[in-house]
């Protein structure tokens, strides 16, 4: 991102609450005029807020337009400040210049963590200063949209355990232009994370839809993206700020989401209230020990949040379990007496509860490994190209391999590990064998029978939709009718 002359998106008037602005940029009227149609309560008003933006080495002009943003959309009433928090820039500009600049703002501060320790440091910093009732944070590349505070505020005064997070927009990293909502309006409305405890996002479940009366009405979520939101200042006191263990960056938005849904707060989307960010494609951000250390991050979080799941993260991540096996985390005893003081649920409860719709694999799976083909000795080997699956195709045996690491589930199946749900799949009326995604998912679903495998006593792997078995042949794995002496049919887990 150059340094581009500060500049303030030119936001169209909204004339009439129905106007077309929306259509455009949100793909249906009717919501903006329920959204404009919203009452906030003047007496008594709506908390006050201290908006926190963290930053490392942030451009001049993005930081600026996330400034301004904020001053040109909050009012002026519920705005007590806007604390920057510097995470020990480097960039001359981020110096003097700016605290001069930020002088003439009157209600801007900058303050300074000495050293680089993570965004997560930085927050607990910003937020220890606040005055305001509400904080609210937001990344230091951001436009806040007309509207978008009163929402937030207001949630957070009618349930103070409210965690809530606006409707994320995006911004361009080339033309930093502001277009829709992340990236279609209805879809991709809440967050989630995968066994890998990777981040994502996915539509509202049919369960919430019935749950909310009207579009206006704040979306559950399981997880947030963690960068832009609001939480009521002794709220986030009272439910423990933020692990300040954790360092530099990743990993904070889950072991937030699980802590406050497992204490007995909420996260939420709030759909009326709208904020542009800008998405990089790669963090312009250089990190000491870069690939343990969201790892590291994440194996804390799993330690006091996930109980036994946490068996299943370190599956799905090498690292993660031998930062485990060799105590490399660091001490976790003060977020555990966290958990006990607080009286949280378990990471079971939530699952049950919250995100009923996720996959929960096995916490030990009934068999794992590589799948030896005995007739051939050689593995069943999963390989991606060009973001396709390939055909599984037999393949020199090595431990090192994730696309060899399969698991045979409690419910039949044999899947690609536990982090990215794929299955092994007879596709009727053809003999390949290929990988798809998983039809178990949630707690509804069940498996689908070509992906069902009876694991016999002659260590034949049967599927029985088909009545074949997984067979080794010219080099590629396929089905084929099942012989009990043929050895080319003979798996094994090593
Ligand atoms: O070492 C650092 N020190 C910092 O102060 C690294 C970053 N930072 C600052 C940085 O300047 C920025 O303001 O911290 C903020 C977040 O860093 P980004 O913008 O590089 O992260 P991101 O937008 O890719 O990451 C998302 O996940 C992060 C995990 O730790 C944080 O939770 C971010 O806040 C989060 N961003 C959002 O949720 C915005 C919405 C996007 C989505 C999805
Ligand atoms: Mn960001």
């Amino acid at each position: 991102m150059g340094l581009i002359k500060t500049s303030i998106t030119s936001l169209p008037v909204i004339a009439s609450p129905c106007t077309v602005i929306w259509e455009k940029t949100h793909g249906t009227q009717i919501w903006l005029c329920s959204c404009l149609e919203q009452k906030f309560r003047r007496c008594p008003g709506l908390p006050t807020t201290s908006v926190i933006i963290v930053f490392h080495n942030e451009a001049w002009s993005t930081l600026l337009r996330t400034v301004y943003s904020v001053l040109h959309t909050a009012p002026a009433a519920l705005l007590t400040e806007i604390l920057l928090v510097d995470d020990a820039s480097t960039d001359d500009h981020l110096k003097t210049r700016l605290d001069n600049y930020v002088r003439q703002l009157n209600i801007v501060r900058v303050l300074r963590q000495r050293e680089r320790k993570g965004l997560i440091t930085a927050r607990l910093l910003g937020a220890q200063a606040a005055q305001g009732e509400v904080l609210t944070f937001l990344d230091s590349h951001c436009e806040c949209f007309p509207g978008w505070l009163e929402p937030l505020l207001a949630r957070v005064a009618e349930l103070p355990t409210a965690v809530v997070s606006p409707k994320i927009a995006i911004i361009d990293q080339d033309n930093l232009k502001f277009s829709k909502p992340v990236p279609k309006p209805h879809y991709y409305s809440r967050g989630n994370f995968d066994w890998r405890l990777k981040f994502g996002w996915e539509g509202i479940p049919d369960e919430e839809k019935k749950r909310r009366k009207t579009e206006t009405h704040p979306i559950r979520t399981p997880t947030f993206a963690g960068g832009l939101f609001s939480v009521s200042k002794s709220y986030f006191e009272h439910i423990g700020t933020y692990d300040d263990q954790m360092e530099f960056w990743g990993g904070e938005n889950l072991e937030m989401s699980f802590r406050v849904w497992e204490c007995g707060g909420q996260m939420e989307f709030i759909p009326c209230s709208v904020v542009g960010h800008i998405f990089r494609k790669k963090s312009p951000h250089t990190f000491p020990n870069s690939s343990s250390m969201i790892t590291r991050n994440l194996v804390r979080l799993a330690e006091v949040w996930m109980d036994d799941y946490k068996w299943v993260f370190y599956r799905t991540n090498r690292k993660a379990a031998s930062i485990f096996k060799e105590n490399l985390f660091g001490d976790v005893t003060e977020r555990r007496k966290l958990r006990e003081r607080l009286k949280c649920r378990n990471f079971s409860w939530y699952l049950n509860n919250i995100y009923p719709e996720a996959y929960v694999p096995d916490i030990r799976p009934v068999m794992q490994g590589q799948l030896e083909n005995i007739g051939w000795k050689c593995c069943l080997d999963a390989e991606k190209t060009k973001k396709r699956w390939e055909p599984v195709q037999k393949f020199k045996c090595s431990n090192k391999s994730r696309a060899q690491y399969f698991e045979y589930t409690s419910q039949r199946e044999v899947r690609l590990s536990s982090g990215i749900e794929l299955c092994l799949h007879a596709t009727p009326g053809r003999a390949l064998v290929s990988l798809k995604l998983c039809r178990l998912k949630g707690k509804l679903t069940t498996a689908a029978p070509e992906q069902v495998w009876i694991f016999t006593q002659t260590n034949h792997l049967k599927n029985p939709s088909s009545g074949k078995c997984l067979t080794v042949s010219g080099g590629n794995v396929i089905v084929t009718p099942c012989y009990s002496t043929r050895l080319s049919q003979s798996w094994v887990f090593i």
